[in-house]
């Protein structure tokens, strides 16, 4: 049952110096890379990919983090690839949620600052892959 989901790691990971520590723990898994681009996203594209989160309080500011410096898209694909990406990101906030041993977990403090991004469900995975990589 293979599965093909985007990963960002976020301005945050990036300026942080942790690309490597998040590819290298994708490829640990046992995922592959099936795209990879470090780029610098537009407002347009940020919130198109943000477009579930539109209304709501931190929506501006997500807008303005993830389009504050490069960010590095992945498409990642394997068995299961959407869970166990998101197993390896730990939950949405780095502290409360994620517990150690996850990305966030080990390396993150704040909600909006939690290092990578996964797709959610088959769905979000093949929305999020055609903004992303639409030659894919
Ligand atoms: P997820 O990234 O774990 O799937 P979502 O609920 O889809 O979490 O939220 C998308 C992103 O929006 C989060 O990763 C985080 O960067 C940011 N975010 C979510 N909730 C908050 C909040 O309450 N304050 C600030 N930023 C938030």
């Amino acid at each position: 049952m293979s599965e093909r989901t985007l990963v960002l790691v976020k301005p945050d990971g990036v300026s942080r110096g942790l690309v490597g520590e998040v590819i290298s723990r994708i490829e640990r898994k046992g995922l592959r890379l099936a795209a990879l681009e470090l780029r610098t996203v537009d407002e347009a594209t940020a919130k198109q990919h943000y477009a579930e989160h539109d209304g709501k309080s931190f929506f501006n500011d997500l807008v303005e983090f993830i389009t504050g410096g490069p960010l590095v898209a992945i498409v990642v694909e394997g068995t299961r690839a959407i869970s166990a990406f998101r197993q390896l990101a730990g939950g949405t906030d780095p502290v409360e949620k994620a517990t150690p041993g996850t990305i966030r977990g080990d390396f993150g403090l704040e909600v909006q600052f939690n290092l990578v991004h996964g797709s959610d469900s088959v769905e979000s995975a093949e929305r999020e892959i055609k903004i992303w990589f639409p030659a894919l």
